[in-house]
């Protein structure tokens, strides 16, 4: 037994072996600033663009915005209410999605209140309605796949599970024979994010006992969503990549299941998580809401009993301003789009630090270029190229040449000068 081994087990006997995972003494000001980058958001209060993610990434957090806070709350209050139980069906394509309402409970929950009466009751049924209806697209012999995705199936779980609202043990046995039949779940473009979800929802339901006909397939389930992810680190210390890390983490640090081999990976990931802060990776508000729960050694599951009472450091608006010294010059971006005929192969040039999304608008203006994009809660989503729109469970796939994948979306990630990049349709 080496060192780490010998600590484990000492801290075993001390009955505090489930902290094992923890991502602790991270220097405040680096967590404060990735708080900073969510104020400007909290000013953003339309439907498309209230977001209830971050105000839950928020409150798992060390830090607090204040009055902003309690402001943010209230707006997402009256929208999902209002959208979600008006009968009106004119004004469908505003109404958020269930992956959507489940985060919005998440955000209830966050503020330590439980979701209830007449107008809360409604909103749990549609929730599930949703799993029964994605219940049904799975099918009988798991052949199908649900509409959405297993992550939102995950995140509907959880969402109702902190509520502690219980779900029919056939909603539950189909995420658990998905993960027990991994082909559903790692072929899928995101199999960490879908898994670390899936846990957390397992996790959840494991400490509310809300199926104990389904304990010990949870129990099972859950160690191998651990070994999975686990398998999938990265030589530098990623879980799948750097943005799959937090979520999970987050579903590490609830491992009941503590390892020596899950305390040598999360130290490694830990590692790796600090430099990409360092390199500041995290700019999207979406995925600092996923980080900032762990770097207060917090995950979603911690939502069953959330402490509302916690101290936290209240955020100021960032001081110094980013730097807006363009840096002169102009880069060159090859876009390749071969999913069409005839392919499309072209050269733009753009300022220096332009993003892709600069890129594709460029294009558009010179050439025969089309792109259109659809308003998403992480950002701008491309959704058709050269008029030929993704269709059910395909999307516009953004590559970098020869055959890598974005880790970003359109409107964060900045070319290198002589990059090419590639857009491809393909199916999920
Ligand atoms: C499922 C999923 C997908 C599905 C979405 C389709 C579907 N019907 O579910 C598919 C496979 C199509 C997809 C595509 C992409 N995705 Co994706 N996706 C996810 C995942 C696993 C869950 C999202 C979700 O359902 N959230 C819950 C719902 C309730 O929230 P929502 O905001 O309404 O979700 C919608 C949007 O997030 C949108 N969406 C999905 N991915 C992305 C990525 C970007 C950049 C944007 C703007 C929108 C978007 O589709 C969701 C469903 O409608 C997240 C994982 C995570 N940790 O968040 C990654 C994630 C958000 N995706 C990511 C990426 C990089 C992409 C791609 C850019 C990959 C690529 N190289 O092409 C593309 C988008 C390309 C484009 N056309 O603009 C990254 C974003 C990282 C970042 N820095 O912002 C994440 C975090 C995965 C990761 N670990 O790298 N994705």
């Amino acid at each position: 037994m080496g060192c780490l081994g010998a600590l484990l087990f000492l801290l075993g006997g001390l009955g505090a072996l489930a902290r094992i995972c923890e991502i602790t003494e991270v220097d405040s000001t680096l967590v404060e600033r990735l708080g900073q980058h969510l104020l400007p958001w909290m000013d953003r209060l339309s439907p498309e663009q209230l977001n209830p993610s971050i105000y839950v990434g928020l409150r798992l957090s060390s830090l607090q915005a204040g009055a902003k806070e309690a402001h943010y709350l209230h707006s997402l209050k009256l929208s999902y209410q209002q959208s979600l139980l008006s009968n009106d069906n004119s004004d469908s394509e505003a109404k958020p999605s269930m992956g959507q309402l489940a985060l919005y409970l998440l955000a209830l929950r966050a503020n330590c209140e439980f979701v209830g009466g007449r107008k809360g009751d409604r909103l749990v049924s549609q929730l599930k309605r949703f799993l029964e209806d994605e219940k049904g697209a799975i099918g009988h012999n798991h052949q199908g796949h649900p509409h959405t995705s297993y992550y939102q199936y995950s995140l509907g779980i959880l969402a109702l599970c902190v509520h502690q609202k219980r779900v029919h043990d056939s909603v539950v046995g189909k995420l658990l024979y998905a993960v027990e039949h991994e082909q559903h779940l790692q072929q899928g473009h995101f199999p960490v994010d879908t898994l670390a979800m899936a846990g957390l929802a397992f996790s959840c339901l494991k400490l509310s006992n809300l199926n104990p006909n389904q304990r010990n397939r949870i129990t099972v389930a859950l160690g191998r969503v651990q070994e999975k992810i686990l398998k999938a680190q990265t030589p530098e210390g990623h879980f799948g990549n750097v943005y799959s890390t937090p979520l999970a983490l987050q579903l590490l640090m609830a491992s009941l299941r503590p390892t020596v081999e899950l305390g040598t990976a999360c130290l490694k990931a830990k590692a790796a998580l600090l430099a990409s802060l360092q390199h500041k990776a995290f700019q999207n508000p979406l995925m600092i809401s996923q980080l900032l729960p762990i770097l207060n050694q917090k995950s979603y599951v911690d939502l069953i009993s959330p402490d509302c009472e916690a101290p936290r450091v209240l955020l100021e608006p960032a001081t110094e301003t980013p730097s807006q010294t363009q840096v002169p010059g102009f880069i060159h971006v090859t876009l390749k789009v071969s999913s069409i005929s005839p392919s499309y192969r072209h050269s733009v040039s753009v300022p220096v630090s332009s993003s892709l999304e600069d890129v594709l608008k460029k294009a558009q203006e010179h050439s025969r270029f089309r792109y259109g994009t659809q308003a998403s809660l992480s950002g701008p989503y491309l959704t058709s190229v050269m008029g030929k729109k993704a269709g059910e469970r395909e999307f516009w796939q953004l590559l970098r040449a020869p055959d890598t994948p974005l880790l970003q979306g359109i409107a964060d990630y900045r070319p290198r000068d002589g990059e090419a990049i590639e857009l491809r349709l393909v199916g999920w």
